[in-house]
């Protein structure tokens, strides 16, 4: 799509068909370092539905994303080759049958090599997501930002997988080396006292909100490497974690929890880290105002394209 040089090199953000920041869509990945992936899958959800309408709005929010990261210092895009892989054919009846979809073709992309920003859907797509990625790198330590500990008992009879069980399987599968999971943000009411309890119990390190607040963001991020150490790394982000008055467009709202600010702040926090997955989740169009939330979601998605861009040019650096 060639830009009407009269009116500037760009096409304006409310112009042209929307791929995530405007880059290719294609399948083709051959030397592609990043392919981003919807997977518009909401069917795992317990309450609020929607969230198969995300990857379509935050690719819309992120043309409104310009090049230059001030706080990294580099233009993702000048040092990353990024596609718009579309989205997994997902089944909104069948939520197996959708894990293997998943697994499968993020399996495949994973083999070429590119690293996989997937834009979800409710937060069931990371067991599948968990499952591609572990099979490539083994049990992977695990940032889980969310205000809720998602690794919840079956939720419907007979039903194992949902949004508020896929840690517990990945923990169980062995997707995830549970010495270095953390799951930051929790918060708000639960179904039964041992909720908490339940994730350390299985492995997880909880830094609730309460204590997130109390050590300021700055102390979290030292946790969270004190944590990892040097172990490669796949982040998992509820929306849900940020405050509904930042993110009202989600399934299952919490209040009291961070700030778009705060969550910027602990993503750029994951510098220094080698990043292998990505996952995005819970943003559900039809609940947002504005767009906040999808906004605020597009946004995410380029600081872990400025994350991977900073360690390329890194690991290019003798
Ligand atoms: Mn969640």
């Amino acid at each position: 799509m060639t830009a009407n040089p009269a009116f500037g090199a760009h096409l304006q953000p409310f112009a042209g068909l929307p791929s995530f920041m405007r880059q290719p869509a294609t399948r083709e990945l051959e030397g592609v370092d990043v392919a981003i992936v919807g997977i518009p899958y909401d069917g795992g959800t317990s309450h609020r539905s929607g969230t198969r309408f995300g990857p379509r709005k935050i690719r819309e929010a992120s043309l409104m994303l310009w090049g230059y990261h001030h706080t990294q210092q580099l233009a993702p895009l000048e040092v990353l080759r990024v596609v718009d892989y579309g989205d997994i054919d997902v089944s909104p009846v069948d939520i197996e049958a959708t894990n293997t979809a998943i697994t499968d073709e993020v399996s495949a992309v994973l083999k070429s090599g590119a690293r996989v920003i997937s834009l979800g859907g409710d937060h069931s797509i990371a067991l599948p997501l968990l499952r591609a990625h572990a099979a490539q790198h083994g049990p992977l330590a695990v940032v889980h930002f969310d205000s809720h500990c998602d690794v919840g008992q079956p939720e419907f009879a007979g039903r194992p997988y949902s949004h508020g069980t896929p840690f517990r399987y990945a923990l169980e599968e062995g997707l995830i080396d549970a010495s270095a999971y953390l799951q930051i943000g929790i918060r708000g009411p639960s179904s039964r006292a041992t909720y908490r309890s339940d994730a350390q119990a299985l492995g997880a390190r909880v830094i609730t909100i309460d204590e997130a607040f109390e050590l300021g963001m700055p102390d979290v991020i030292k946790e969270i490497h004190a944590h990892i150490g040097n172990r490669r790394v796949y982040v998992s982000l509820d929306i849900d974690a940020a405050d509904p008055a930042f993110a009202p467009g989600t399934g299952t709202p919490e209040v009291g929890g961070f700030t778009s600010y705060q969550l910027l702040q602990l993503v750029r926090g994951l510098a220094g880290f080698d990043l292998i997955g990505f996952d995005l989740v819970e943003v559900s169009p039809p609940y947002d105002h504005g767009d906040i939330t999808a906004i605020l979601a597009a946004n995410l998605a380029f600081e872990f394209l400025a994350l991977l861009a900073r360690k390329k040019i890194k690991n290019a650096t003798p």
